[in-house]
């Protein structure tokens, strides 16, 4: 008995008092999903199964650098509270000694899952391998198996390039029984999707043709392929479906998720892109605009019907700041993702969920924003809130002309950043403020117009945002498609610490930015709402919340009990 209690006591020492370390660090996050310590990079194999969700990740359990690539794995019951399992996949065999890569989880006739994974042997050669729960009943699915039959695809084909062949897709099965699987890669430049098919899931064969490629782009990492409902929120999973459904098909590339809508028309395995390519025209349809979302995957929840959206947040503080840390690399507040009433788009919004995390909440109504004027929102934990806010334009023909040359929205944000004046805005959120303003983020907008519409222009400008100078600053922005502006413009914030990300026009666009303010931490960091355009705009509504922070725990094997005679 004595030994249990003290058992108790040294383990709530390790986790209660560790857990206290670890969140007073400044730059620690609350309610984003983190490991305890180390290097976090790609959500893999995301999955609801049996009542629970899962998420898998690129783990270095070693260092707080990328190295020694382990799947990491953890459970929930609500996608925000999380509990820390044993390492799912090791990188132990001769086909992934280098590192058990990306990859992800399709569940398979009779409901067992499989995870098809990239192994890097130790030339950092790819091959794509099998692993099984070793107890399909269990939930937790708590131990994997890698299969015999390893690996099951080979970049054997002269034309493929083995170091850059990787990150499979959930497979999908067609009406003759055949799996269809997309693996990332590229041939002379070209980035691509292979396609490889298979009756059996170990017997693998190339298509003749990848499913899509581009010129444009180069190396294709972490494919992602699904459909999407047309007029609907609903989460699909359904690939045969051609009515009332688009396809998505997502890479990343030149440090972003880039995506483009088409059809598959599941007979002839043809993806038949709907209006723009990759980088093609003036139209580049990405995830979020702020350059440190990078490697996402999705999955489809059909506990609620819904597709959900995973990403790694890169840091941008520097390696030695990662090492005195301890840790790098967050995972994205979840989002669900759907296609845009106008088709021509994703939508994206973070789970319900987390809502359960707000308290404290902060009302403000139809209070005009004079030109030159901004307020502190007091009553909530600036450095861990949720806000949304819904800004009302006037007089929208008030708004100044665009000139046509202006396409490059980062590029306008940059040169117009927040301190710079137009008619409508900058008008915004400065978040993660110091008292004195000498650090601030700040997240705004500017309201153009040409001939024939009005444009919004979604902008961070991080340029203020650490005193510290190993921070990469660099700002972003994105044209939130709000077609037909009508008044208001709204912009829902998630503050946590080091990061905020940022939906704007209701999930239209996304920016997401990592910042390491030295004075605005914690206590000290205010959250302030501002205009510095000429023209006035009134905030018809603000919603602020302080959010709680989530439990993320180590699991604790419980002691089996002596079987009583
Ligand atoms: N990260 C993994 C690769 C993937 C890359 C390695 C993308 O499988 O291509 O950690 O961040």
């Amino acid at each position: 008995m004595k030994i249990c209690v003290l058992w108790v006591v040294i383990l709530y020492i390790l986790v209660v008092v560790n857990g206290v370390h670890i969140t007073k660090q400044p730059y620690r996050t609350a309610f984003h999903f983190q490991p305890l310590k180390n290097w976090m990079n790609d959500p893999n194999g995301p999955l609801y199964y049996k009542g629970v969700y899962h998420l898998f990740y690129q783990y270095n359990p070693y260092s707080a650098i990328w190295g020694n690539m382990t799947w990491g794995h953890s459970i929930s019951h609500d996608l925000v509270n999380w509990v820390h399992l044993e390492h799912a996949l090791n990188p132990i065999d001769p086909y992934d000694l280098g590192g058990c890569f990306s990859g992800s989880i399709t569940i398979l006739p009779g409901g067992k899952p499989v995870i098809l994974y990239t192994g890097a042997d130790t030339q950092i050669f790819q091959s794509q391998n099998l692993a099984f729960p070793k107890d399909p009943l269990d939930p937790y699915l708590k131990e994997w198996v890698k299969s015999p039959h390893n690996p099951v695809i080979a970049a054997t084909d002269g034309d493929i390039d083995p170091s850059n062949f990787r990150d499979p897709t959930t497979a999908w099965k067609t009406t003759d029984g055949t799996w269809h699987v997309l693996i990332g890669g590229k041939i002379d430049g070209r980035g691509m999707a292979f396609r490889y098919e298979s009756k059996d899931f170990i017997n693998w064969t190339r298509s003749e043709k990848p499913l899509h490629s581009s010129v444009r782009t180069g190396m294709w990492e972490c494919p992602d392929f699904y459909p999407v409902s047309v007029n609907s929120k609903d989460g699909s999973e359904n690939y045969l479906e051609t009515v009332n459904t688009k396809f998505v098909l997502k890479a990343s590339f030149l440090d972003h998720d880039h995506y483009i809508l088409g059809y598959y028309k599941a007979q002839t395995n043809e993806f038949e892109v709907e209006t723009s390519d990759f980088l093609e025209g003036n139209i580049d349809w990405r995830y979020d605009y702020g350059g440190k979302f990078y490697a996402s995957k999705t999955f489809f929840d059909s506990g609620k019907n819904r597709r959900i959206l995973w990403a790694w947040i890169i840091e941008a503080d520097g390696r030695a700041n990662d090492v005195k840390k301890g840790w790098s690399g967050l995972q994205s507040i979840p989002r669900v993702v759907w296609l845009s009433s106008s088709g021509k788009q994703l939508v994206q919004w973070p789970i319900q969920e987390i809502e359960s995390l707000r308290k404290n909440k902060v009302e403000i109504q139809h209070k005009e924003l004079k030109s030159g004027s901004m307020f502190e929102v007091v009553g909530i934990t600036a450095a861990q809130a949720d806000v949304d806010v819904s800004f009302e334009l006037p007089n929208l023909e008030d708004a100044e002309q665009i000139e046509p040359s202006w396409t490059d929205p980062q590029l306008l944000c940059t040169q117009k950043n927040a301190s710079g004046e137009g008619r409508f805005g900058p008008f915004g959120l400065l978040v993660l403020a110091s008292n004195n303003l000498t650090e601030q983020t700040a997240i705004f907008f500017r309201v153009f117009k040409n001939q024939s519409r009005h444009i919004v222009l979604m902008c961070n400008d991080l340029s203020r945002s650490s005193l510290s100078k190993d921070v990469d600053k660099t700002s972003f922005g994105a044209f939130v498609d709000i077609y037909p502006l009508q008044k208001n413009i709204s912009l829902r914030t998630l503050i946590d610490h080091s990061i905020i990300e940022s939906f704007g026009g209701e999930g239209l666009a996304c920016i997401t930015a990592r910042v390491y303010p030295v004075l605005a931490v914690d206590k000290e960091a205010k959250l302030f709402v501002f205009n510095t355009g000429s023209l006035s705009v009134k905030i018809s509504k603000l919603n602020a919340w302080s959010m709680k922070a989530a439990t993320i725990v180590p699991f604790m094997k419980r002691r089996k009990r002596p079987i009583k005679n």
